[in-house]
């Protein structure tokens, strides 16, 4: 793999946000994920090898050591900071899609769950098909989608959960948008899902990557 990939894998995995950042004190006045996803663009990787050969490995590496106990949430968090900073760099990347809206996506990671990194991938992808992106944030209850909804008729919703606790508010949101509109399609997603748990709770579709569900809804509107 690319060096500078491997050194922007290991500073998200040490939760190294940029040169200036003090933490950890052993990599003080490295660069962090900041400068080296800038310098990986400019040395012309793909902004998608970036993606999944450096970060998202680095942030599984990162959920391990946490079930292992050998690191802890505040460690979590430094990481999730320090793969915000990279994202920023790959964001217009990802969001140079089509100039003309194919329609609304209304998106947000589902109560009880703070999660936001997987969400905000999806958003970014899903934008950069050509689709106004509502993004309703983490946390947030079936009222605050059924508003979103009736501000936008005819939207889909996008629904995403990273905890097994959490997956069971999907099941109450979803009952609850499909209640109030029972027309709206709903996608979700998030790591702890399968399509046998979108069945189960009735959502019209799992993706367990940002590119499944752009293309689910290509096919949408085709
Ligand atoms: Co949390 N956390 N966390 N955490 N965290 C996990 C999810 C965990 C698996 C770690 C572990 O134990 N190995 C574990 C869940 C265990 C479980 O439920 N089975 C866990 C835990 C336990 C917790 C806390 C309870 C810890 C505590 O406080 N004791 C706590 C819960 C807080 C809460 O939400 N109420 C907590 C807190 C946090 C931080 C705040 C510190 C931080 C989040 C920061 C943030 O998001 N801004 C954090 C992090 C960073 C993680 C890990 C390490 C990384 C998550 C991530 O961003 N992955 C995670 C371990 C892991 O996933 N390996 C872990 C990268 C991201 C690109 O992937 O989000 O899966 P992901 O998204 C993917 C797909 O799932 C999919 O596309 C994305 C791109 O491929 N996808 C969709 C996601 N949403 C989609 C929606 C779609 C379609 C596809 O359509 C709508």
């Amino acid at each position: 793999m690319n060096a500078l990939l491997t050194k922007l894998g290991e500073a998200v995995e040490a939760g190294k946000v940029d040169k200036n950042s003090p933490f950890p004190p052993q990599l003080k006045g490295e660069d962090g994920a900041d400068e080296l996803a800038s310098q990986a663009l400019t040395e012309g990787v793909a902004p998608n090898d970036i993606l999944t050969e450096a970060l998202v490995p680095a942030m599984d590496r990162v959920g391990q050591k946490f079930s292992e106990n050998k690191i802890f949430v505040p460690q979590m968090l430094m990481s999730a900071k320090a793969m915000g900073a990279a994202m920023t760099h790959l964001k217009p990347f990802f969001q140079s899609g089509d100039v003309q809206t194919k329609g609304t996506f209304i998106i947000g990671t589902v109560k009880g769950d703070l999660h936001d990194i997987g969400k905000n991938l999806v958003a970014m992808m899903v934008e950069g098909g050509g689709w106004t992106i509502i993004d309703l944030g983490v946390d947030v209850n079936e009222d605050t989608f059924n508003q979103a909804i009736s501000d936008n008729p005819g939207a889909v919703v996008g629904l995403s959960a990273l905890l097994t606790t959490t997956m069971a508010n999907m099941e109450e949101i979803v009952g609850k948008i499909k209640g109030v509109h029972p027309e709206t399609k709903i996608l979700v997603g998030g790591a702890p899902l399968n399509d046998d748990f979108r069945s189960k709770i009735g959502a019209d579709f799992y993706s367990p990557d940002p590119r499944g569900a752009v293309e689910y809804l290509k096919e949408l509107v085709a």
